[in-house]
């Protein structure tokens, strides 16, 4: 709305034509998050604490997560507030691209907010059905892939890291595989989200990731040097992962360890879901593998811990899935565990982006 308003203005106050500029409306949509979640934070927590919305433990877990409970859960709900306020404010909401992001992110972030008020409401572990949550996700990702898919001149072609002259055309089972993105991502970051701030740091480290890429996808002639996907418009996505890393470190803040607020399924399943669908609006869908990779490894953590349980009758491979709560049962610190998986993302991005000249 600020680009809107103030843009226009620049034939009187030619000082207004910063407004153009992506890079500035970044930093700035960056800002606006930031600052939304550090005034907002504290009210919003004793809020949530005076309601008692608080985190359920599960009995089966580590022992030093038994004295988490009772945390202020559901902020995802600050996060969500900034992150769309801020892109409302900095994006140019004529591009398709915005809505369809936003469309998405508070998408899943309903269904997540349903699923933890069931649990408040419940006063347990238990929000919706496995099955209930896959499939709302499922109708949800599928609407958004059509919507993608049918934004003029958007390629089907997908692009394969390290294999220029190699990028299938899926046609329109395009729109299923960009499903498929989204709901994996939005499953694994909620996995994920099993320690403080374990979750926000890659989030962040993903979203400046995908500032980067989304820029020179938007940028005919960057993405000409660079070879990689031109997607007219895609500049736009650029503004909303800086309000995503500006929400996501406001956020931060008060989820450090010791977390004083977890952000519950409504904060998990949106901000994956976003990533997920950066990834495919900016055509890098096979580079967020690496990109998310911390994501990707506690996935498939859950998925080879549950397959070998499963075949060998009750062996484990790891001491427990997710990965991390593996790392702590062999005695690692909380914050060693969540400050080592951010080293971690923070070299997955940088190989990440080294990939661009790896074509
Ligand atoms: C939800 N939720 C956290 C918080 C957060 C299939 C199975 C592997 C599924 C998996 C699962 O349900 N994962 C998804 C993970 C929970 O956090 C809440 O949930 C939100 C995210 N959705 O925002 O509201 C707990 O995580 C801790 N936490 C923090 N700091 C944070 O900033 O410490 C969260 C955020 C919180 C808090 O303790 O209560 C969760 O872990 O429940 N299930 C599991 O992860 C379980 N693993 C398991 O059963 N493994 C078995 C299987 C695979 C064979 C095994 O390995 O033997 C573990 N979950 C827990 N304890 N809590 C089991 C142990």
């Amino acid at each position: 709305m600020i680009y809107h308003l103030l843009f226009p203005l620049h034939t009187t106050i030619s000082v207004f034509n910063v407004f153009r500029y992506i890079t500035f409306r970044t930093i700035y949509a960056g800002i606006t998050s930031l600052l939304i979640c550090f005034i907002l934070g504290p009210w919003f927590i004793r809020k949530l604490t005076e309601m008692q919305i608080g985190q359920y433990i599960r009995k089966l877990g580590p022992e030093s997560h038994h004295k988490k409970a009772g945390t202020p859960t559901m902020g995802g709900t600050l996060i969500l507030f900034s992150l769309t306020t801020s892109t409302l404010l900095w994006a140019d909401l004529t591009n398709s691209f915005v809505w369809i992001i936003l469309f998405i992110t508070v998408g899943f972030g309903i269904i997540g907010f349903i699923d933890d008020y069931l649990m408040q409401v419940r006063k347990r572990n238990k929000g919706l059905t496995a099955t209930g949550k896959f499939i709302l996700q499922c109708l949800l990702a599928l609407v958004a892939g059509f919507m993608v898919w049918s934004c003029n001149g958007f390629s089907t072609e997908v692009t394969i890291p390290f294999f220029k002259n190699l990028s299938p055309d899926f046609g329109r089972g395009y729109i299923i595989f960009a499903a498929l993105i989204i709901v994996a991502t939005s499953n694994a970051v909620n996995l994920t989200d099993g320690l403080d701030g374990l979750a926000i740091g890659p989030i962040i480290i993903t979203a400046a990731t995908y500032m980067l890429l989304a820029y020179v996808a938007g940028h005919v002639k960057l993405a000409d040097y660079l070879q990689i996907n031109y997607v007219p418009g895609c500049g736009e996505i650029v503004v909303f992962c800086g309000a995503l890393a500006g929400a996501g470190l406001g956020f931060l803040w008060f989820n450090a360890y010791p977390a004083q607020v977890f952000m519950g399924d409504v904060g998990s399943l949106s901000i994956g879901a976003a990533i997920g669908a950066v990834a495919v609006i900016t055509k890098q869908e096979i580079l967020l593998i690496l990109v998310g990779g911390i994501f990707v490894i506690e996935a498939f953590s859950v998925i080879f811990q549950v397959s070998y349980f499963k075949i060998t009758g009750g062996k484990r491979i790891f001491k427990m899935a997710p990965l991390h709560h593996h790392f702590e049962l062999k005695g690692w610190a909380e914050p060693k565990v969540i400050v080592r998986f951010w080293i971690i993302a923070i070299m997955l991005a940088l190989i990440s982006l080294s990939t661009l000249k790896l074509r």
